[in-house]
Parts: C-alpha cells; sequence; structure tokens
C-alpha cells in the first residue's frame, strides 16, 4: 500500500461522509446494507473508476469494500462508522471476540464514562480496537492526551453482550456498560 496523496485522502474523506453519514449530499441512497452502485457514486462525485480504485485500495484502514453483486453490478459499502441517523444494517455475523478489547478516548472523556460506560453517541457501535497502538491513535485523532480502557470483552460476550467484527477489523458492540472496563494505568 502507497500512502495517498493529499486529493486522494480528500476524496477519501468525502467517500467517509457520503458512505457513511450523509448520502444525501451527493444525492445519494445506501441500500438497507449501506450498498451503493459504484456507477452512481462515480457520477454523484465526477470521479473516474481508477481514481475511485486507487482511495479504497490504498486506504491506510481499508474503510471501503467493493463487491460485484450475482446481478454483475458493482457495489461499494464503508466497512464500519456509520453514523446513526443512517438507516444502514451491515448485516455481520455476531463474533467471538478476543478475551480483552481496547478503547482510546481523550482523558477528559473518563469522569463521564466511568460514570455511563461507553455510549456510541451519534454512531451506531462502540468501535473497539483490538491492540493498545491502534486504540492510541483512534483516541489521538480528538486530543494529545488519551486515556485507553481495557475492555473486559470475554466477560462481557458472557453477560450476553453481542460483538462483531467488521471486515477492517474493528470490534463493534452496542454500548460498554460501567464494570466492564478499567483504565489501562501505562
Ligand atoms: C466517547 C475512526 C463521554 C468515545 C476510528 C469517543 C474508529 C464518551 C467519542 C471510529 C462516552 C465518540 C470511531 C461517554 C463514548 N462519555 N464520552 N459516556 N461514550 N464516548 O468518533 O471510537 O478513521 O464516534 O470514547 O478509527 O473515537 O473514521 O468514536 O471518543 O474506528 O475510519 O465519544 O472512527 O475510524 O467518537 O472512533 P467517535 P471513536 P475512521
Amino acid at each position: 500500500m502507497t500512502a495517498l496523496t493529499r486529493e486522494q485522502v480528500r476524496l477519501s474523506k468525502r467517500l467517509s461522509l457520503v458512505l457513511r453519514h450523509r448520502p444525501e449530499v451527493a444525492g445519494l441512497t445506501l441500500d438497507p446494507q449501506g450498498w451503493v452502485p459504484v456507477a452512481d457514486l462515480l457520477t454523484a462525485l465526477n470521479i473516474t473508476r481508477t481514481e475511485l480504485d486507487a482511495v479504497v485500495a490504498g486506504n491506510d484502514k481499508s474503510r471501503f469494500a467493493v463487491v460485484t453483486g450475482a446481478d454483475g453490478v458493482d457495489r461499494i459499502r464503508a466497512n464500519q462508522g456509520h453514523s446513526r441517523r443512517v438507516d444502514v444494517d451491515l448485516g455481520l455475523p455476531p463474533a467471538d471476540p478476543p478475551a480483552v478489547l481496547f478503547h482510546g478516548t481523550p482523558r477528559a472523556n473518563l469522569p463521564s464514562i466511568m460514570r455511563e460506560g461507553l455510549r456510541p453517541r451519534s454512531r451506531h457501535h462502540i468501535h473497539l480496537s483490538p491492540d493498545v497502538p491502534t486504540a492510541l491513535v483512534v483516541g489521538r485523532r480528538r486530543s494529545a492526551d488519551v486515556a485507553v480502557l481495557e475492555i473486559d470483552a470475554a466477560g462481557m460476550a458472557a453477560a450476553g453482550h453481542v460483538f462483531h467484527r467488521s471486515a477492517n477489523g474493528v470490534w463493534l458492540t452496542a454500548v460498554v456498560p460501567p464494570g466492564h472496563f478499567r483504565e489501562r494505568s501505562e
């Protein structure tokens, strides 16, 4: 994977906006699983298939998936991260999580998180990372002062919480209640 140019990063962010949060700004509608025909997206964003493919293939987190349907139509969707205001069900099967997962968040959020647990806010799910470095990267998007929470995923699963793993390796669950996580001390 080669690094994206500045222009390609801009297109990647535009794709995230349209495929996760606001398809209507491009005049598009996602199907119930979040897919949109590639041809429609190219027209809506006035880009070529080559430009799209370069961003999908070069994306650092594999944010997008392209598939060819049984009808021969190529479709694209975001692998995760949709807003709650977009009515999408990715149809991911429940998956057994690893014993421990991680979540990076600005330290300033901790009092509220300790009180009410992790809530998905504007998204469909809480996003959990498989390792500490990934959690740190996620948290640093928002603040230099990041706390990493260690989530007792095995305990949550035993208590009936359902987990999904997105196509790009992000673990998703509805909420993480107080009592199922602690702050890592390093
Ligand atoms: C916090 C990126 C106070 C939560 C990443 C987070 C991820 C609370 C923020 C994906 C809270 C929501 C998602 C509570 C949760 N009190 N704060 N009770 N519960 N929070 O962006 O996990 O680059 O919706 O800790 O890699 O930061 O876009 O979630 O700080 O996978 O592909 O509320 O976005 O992916 O923020 O990031 P977000 P996130 P992409």
